[in-house]
């Protein structure tokens, strides 16, 4: 069967109707960045049902504009923590903390493909106020003093659970007395050696025990909660994401657009100030110790998907990539090889993420470097032929890791044509 074939058959099968389950059994709900490069692969066969995903996401959006990491749209007992561990008391049931917000630079990026533009800006029109509240929300509760940056609050927030980025903040994290049992759902659907460690895991639940005792209240959380760092991911997706927003302000008339460039200033300096020089590359920032956290991770190379680097930068990213290619046989290992801390085949302290090729590549193609992203985007063609649709893969095998029938790979190989 062709990867294209391919791609849309898993998609469909992980339908659950007018949302996309990540894959059966490990991940059976709608998560928040999943839904969005879900909708980019459904785009190509089926555009009615690429709008419906977000439509379907923001039926978990809160009040207050946050806009969740899982919408537990109907109940499934094989992921853990499920809905009555979080408590959150939404309808539909929700977690309580965010992910990546690629929203608004995905729904640009289909109003600008779509065949079908009567549809696509109806729907687009009707989502820009729902995603404005939920940036608004970035601003308000994440960024309260304006420093330009938000603070996050729980490594599953960057997407990048594992990355050896978070492991000394999240080491600090006290292991809560009182943390109810539990039983972890994953390591039953996957090889544990590709997973996270159960002292990490103790630690997402603890972190998850002082959000309910702040009452989910993000101000308290700025002062309470023991892990607060700054997330490349979450930053730089947020800054493209703020740029595509006044661009669909401005087209459909909205007149945020001031606003917006308010926000936009400010975290295009910041974003900057992350540079290493001596490294050649973006770091992560710990907001507790107020110090670079000083391990190079895929989100190292993300400034250039938000648009922030200057040419000079960029072509330090180029050197730095080439020398992380001398290391590995498949680009882009989500931790820099060469640290201690890369394990290739444990999540997200080293594998390649399909997801992640895709922004790298795309910030070194607008930079001018097409031969890094033609480089990235064979590399992901490669490990797909060579091992389907994986969740993420082997850096130096191309071994197919964690969960199989993947949504976020296969949608990549309809929309990247991988
Ligand atoms: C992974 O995260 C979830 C928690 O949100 C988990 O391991 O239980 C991450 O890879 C995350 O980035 C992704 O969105 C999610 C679903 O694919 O799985």
């Amino acid at each position: 069967m062709s990867l294209e074939r391919e791609a849309i058959r898993i998609l469909r099968a992980n339908d659950r109707g007018g949302f996309t389950i990540p894959t059966a059994g490990l991940y059976p709900f709608q998560w928040l960045w999943d839904a969005g490069f879900s909708a980019l692969g459904w785009m190509k066969f089926d555009e009615a049902r690429a709008w419906q995903e977000f439509e379907r996401l923001f039926e978990g959006q809160w009040a207050n504009g946050m806009l969740p990491h899982i919408v537990f749209h109907r109940p499934e007992a094989t992921y853990f923590p499920g809905p009555d561990r979080w408590g959150t008391r939404h309808t539909p049931p929700t977690s309580g903390i965010t992910q990546p917000p690629v929203v608004a630079s995905f729904v640009r990026m289909m109003l600008e493909q779509a065949e079908d533009q009567t549809l696509a800006q109806t729907k687009a029109r009707a989502l820009y106020p729902k995603i404005l509240a939920y940036h608004r929300w970035f601003k308000r509760e994440r960024d309260p003093a304006n420093t330009g940056l938000t603070n996050t609050f729980h490594p599953w927030e960057t997407g990048a659970d594992n990355s050896p980025a978070w492991d000394e903040a999240l080491a600090r994290v006290p292991v809560d007395p009182t943390l109810p049992p539990y039983t972890r759902r994953d390591t039953s659907h996957v090889d544990p050696s590709q997973r996270p460690h159960q002292a990490e895991y103790d630690r997402y639940l603890s972190l998850l025990e002082v959000y309910k005792r702040c009452d989910y209240d993000q101000l308290r959380l700025h002062r309470e909660c023991p892990f607060r760092v700054v997330s490349l991911i979450i930053d730089c997706v947020l800054h493209r994401a703020n740029r595509d927003l006044a661009w669909l302000s401005a087209r459909f008339g909205f007149g945020d657009e001031t606003e917006i460039a308010g926000w936009l200033e400010a975290s295009q300096g910041a974003i900057e100030a992350l540079w290493d020089e001596e490294a050649g590359l973006y770091y992560n920032y710990d907001r507790v110790q107020d110090a670079p956290i000083r391990v190079g991770t895929s989100a190292s190379f993300l400034p250039l998907y938000a648009g922030t680097s200057s040419p000079q930068r960029a072509h330090r990213l180029v050197r730095t990539l080439e020398s992380w290619a001398e290391q590995v046989r498949y680009l882009v290992p989500s931790t820099d090889p060469g640290h201690p801390s890369y394990e290739p085949q444990r999540y997200w302290r080293g594998p390649v993420w399909a997801i992640m090729n895709y922004l790298i590549a795309q910030g070194f193609a607008e930079y001018g470097y097409p031969e890094a992203a033609e480089r990235i985007h064979q590399d992901t063609l490669k490990l797909a032929e060579l091992s389907g649709f994986s969740e993420y893969y082997h850096p130096t095998t191309g071994a197919g890791l964690g969960g199989g029938e993947f949504s976020w790979t296969a949608a990549m190989a309809l929309w990247w044509e991988v």
